[in-house]
């Protein structure tokens, strides 16, 4: 297997589990090098804490990048999360152009909304220019929620396979390619993901544990590239991180003070064990 150089782009949070403090160490675990681009630097995350402090790099991005650019530096994939602004968009798209090795990666978790609605930090502007990068991605994962914004589709709360089945024809018609769509669930206590390409729909269903762990999408996004850069195709990547997720959040049930994110630490020595390393 060989040694892949990824890039991450996504917020520190430095406090809360989410974006780069789960990523890092989840792809580095994974056995790839991982450099990284902090799109802002936030003092926690903005599901649940109030008061938070904000720090947005947008404007560092360009210098990083034309420095990479200088070294001859390129990257075997780069995957980005939340980022911190619209215009950061714009310098994403152009490190897609200018930092991929031929024939990498775009992988784009739309990070932007969940339950029905957008983060707090986002408006409709931020959406469309998230249309534009997550279109012209190789693999996107947005969660229904997400892909509603993506489309224009309704978004509801309960739905059957028709309407799943609407939502990705939307995401295909608008120039997705592969397509993980995750909380995809038809019963209250099961939940799951369809990943969905020019071979068509799979679906694959787990248990849900609990309704809306915050940075189990961060978690599960991570874990979904460790495991494509690991050799796996794409839905066994999706089927082993959402077995990891599932394991994470079992890891943190029970201690209501861990309400902020996902013990996902001490899962990792399962997640290699799933990625046949050890
Ligand atoms: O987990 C997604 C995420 C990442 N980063 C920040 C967030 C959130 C979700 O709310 O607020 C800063």
């Amino acid at each position: 297997m060989s040694y892949h150089k990824l890039l991450t782009i996504q917020d520190i949070s430095c406090v809360g589990q989410c974006s780069l403090t789960v990523a890092l160490p989840i792809l580095s675990a994974a056995g790839m090098e991982t450099c990284i681009l902090p799109s802002a630097v936030l003092s926690t995350h903005t599901a649940g804490f109030s008061g938070f402090t904000v720090r947005d790099l947008t404007a560092d991005i360009p210098g990083i990048a034309a420095h990479w650019q200088k070294e001859n530096i390129r990257f075997d994939a780069v995957y980005t999360g939340y980022l911190g602004s619209t215009e950061q968009i714009d310098y994403v798209k152009d490190i897609f152009a200018k930092l991929l090795a031929d024939g990498g990666l775009r992988i784009v978790d739309p990070a932007m909304a969940d339950n029905g609605k957008l983060y707090p930090a986002f408006d409709m502007d931020y959406v469309e220019a998230m249309k534009e990068l997550a279109f012209q991605a190789d693999i996107i994962l947005p969660n229904i929620t997400e892909a509603c914004f993506l489309t224009g589709m309704e978004y509801r709360e309960s739905y059957d396979p028709a309407y799943i089945s609407a939502l990705l024809g939307k995401l295909y018609a608008a120039g997705a390619k592969t397509v993980v769509l995750t909380g995809v669930g038809y019963a209250p206590d099961q939940t799951g993901v369809v990943v969905f390409d020019d071979k068509g729909a799979r679906y694959y269903e787990h248990r849900k544990i609990s309704k809306g762990c915050h940075g189990t999408g961060d978690v599960y996004a991570a874990a979904f590239v460790g495991a494509l850069m690991n050799g796996k195709s794409s839905y066994e990547a999706a089927v082993l991180a959402a077995d990891y997720t599932v394991r994470c959040i079992e890891l943190t049930q029970g201690d209501e003070s861990h309400w902020y994110g996902v013990k996902f630490e001490l899962g990792l020595p399962e997640y290699l064990r799933m990625l046949g390393k050890v």
